[in-house]
């Protein structure tokens, strides 16, 4: 009897074992390269640094390609590809036309393979660079679990099914971020990203020039604020070319800035707007300009690395692809 249930045990205990085993290889971990290419955080970072301030408008660029890549088919670098004959990948639809810094991207593939061939993903190049951009601007540093793969699909349609348009009401915005795990926490802290970077004229100029169709503004938006607009950047509906500062003043500065701006009727999209139309969405939002600041650095960090699981590709799904805008032949 004794020995039957010592047997018991440890079938249990080695069934529970080979569950931890698989989870943990199925999972992301922190310091996923320290044995395989120890220095490649390293490199990340000290690129961050030296190339960023240079071109500090890449920084929010960085940071929307993430959100970009991890919100159509997972984090898996799919945002990358360069179309072929054959397929029209995530880069050639419409949310992606202001995407930048594939160039950076590309940069700093090649030095890490130089230093390490064939290990570091370009998922989780583009994870690590978010974070470190992040950090350039005045924003949160957070530990960036790795062990992302390399997808080997990427279709325009896909982008424009996943990307949540600058149009969503609050509703929408849920469901797209409830369809990826993210919540309507998430939703707000992952929102304040605009407190950095630009938009063109084209993501909002309905919303100055013929918001339903009968050549009206958008009530919501301030009316001060969208005269402005209209008088010195988007002098026109079609204007497709001017760039706008979402968060001026501090458009470069990881601040509550964008929170502010929310509650003066001056975020620049709908979906900005549409996050004070909720009554309990509103209250997060002033609790977070009640607070300091860290509360806020503190939680979007959490939510960006909740961001930076979604259906993620680990052990031997995907590949590690040689450069990061094709698939390995
Ligand atoms: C909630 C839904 C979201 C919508 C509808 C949305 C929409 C947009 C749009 C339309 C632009 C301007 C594109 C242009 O005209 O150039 C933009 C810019 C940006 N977005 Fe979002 N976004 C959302 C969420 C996010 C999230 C979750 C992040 C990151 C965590 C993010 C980070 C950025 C950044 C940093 C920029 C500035 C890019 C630059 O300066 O090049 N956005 N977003
Ligand atoms: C391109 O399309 C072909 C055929 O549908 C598919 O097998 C291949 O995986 C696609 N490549 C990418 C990068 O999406
Ligand atoms: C939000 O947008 C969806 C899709 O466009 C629409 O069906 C819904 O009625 C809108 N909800 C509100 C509260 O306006
Ligand atoms: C969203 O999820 C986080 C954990 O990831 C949790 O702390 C937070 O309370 C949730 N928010 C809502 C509104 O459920
Ligand atoms: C406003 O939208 C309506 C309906 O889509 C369209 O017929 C009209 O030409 C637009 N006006 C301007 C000034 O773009
Ligand atoms: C901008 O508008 C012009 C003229 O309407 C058009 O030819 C061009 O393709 C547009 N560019 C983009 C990036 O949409
Ligand atoms: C950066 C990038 O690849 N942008 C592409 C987005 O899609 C348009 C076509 O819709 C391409 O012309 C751009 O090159």
């Amino acid at each position: 009897m004794r020995i039957k249930m010592v047997s018991i045990e440890g079938f249990m205990i080695i069934c529970a074992l080979l569950g931890l085993f698989t989870r943990v290889s199925a999972d992301l971990k922190l310091g996923f390269y320290d044995e395989s290419c120890p220095k490649a955080e390293k490199i990340v970072s000290d690129y961050v640094k030296k190339h960023i301030p240079n071109a500090p408008s890449l920084a929010a660029a960085l940071l929307r390609m993430h959100f970009h890549d991890c919100f159509v088919s997972g984090c898996d670098a799919s945002v990358l590809l360069d179309s072929t004959s054959k397929n029209q990948t995530e880069k050639t639809s419409g949310p992606n036309l202001t995407l930048r810094g594939f160039g950076f991207i590309d940069g700093l593939k090649s030095l890490l393979e130089k230093e390490c061939p064939g290990v570091v993903s370009c998922a989780d190049i583009i994870s690590l660079v978010a974070r470190d951009s992040v950090v350039v601007t005045g924003g949160p540093f957070w530990y960036v679990p790795t062990g992302r793969r390399d997808g080997l699909l990427s279709r325009s349609s896909e982008a424009l099914a996943n990307i949540p348009f600058p149009t969503f009401n609050f509703s929408a915005l849920t469901k797209a971020f409830a369809s990826k795990g993210l919540n309507v926490t998430d939703l707000i802290l992952l929102s304040g990203a605009h407190t950095i970077g630009v938009s063109h004229c084209s993501s909002f100029s309905n919303r100055l020039y013929n918001f339903t169709g009968k050549g009206d503004e958008d009530p919501a938006l301030d009316k001060f604020y969208a005269a402005n607009l209209k008088k010195f950047k988007c002098k026109n509906p079609n204007d497709n070319t001017t760039i706008v500062e979402m968060d001026p003043g501090s458009f470069r500065t990881f601040d509550l800035g964008y929170y502010k701006l929310l509650l003066k009727r001056r975020g620049l999209f709908q979906s900005d707007a549409a996050l004070t139309s909720d009554p309990s969405a509103k209250a997060a939002i002033r609790k977070l300009l009640d607070s300091p600041v860290e509360v806020f650095l503190k939680d979007f960090a959490l939510s960006m690395e909740k961001m930076g699981r979604i259906q993620v590709k680990t052990g031997s799904a995907g590949e590690i692809r040689k450069h990061c805008a094709v698939v390995n032949s």
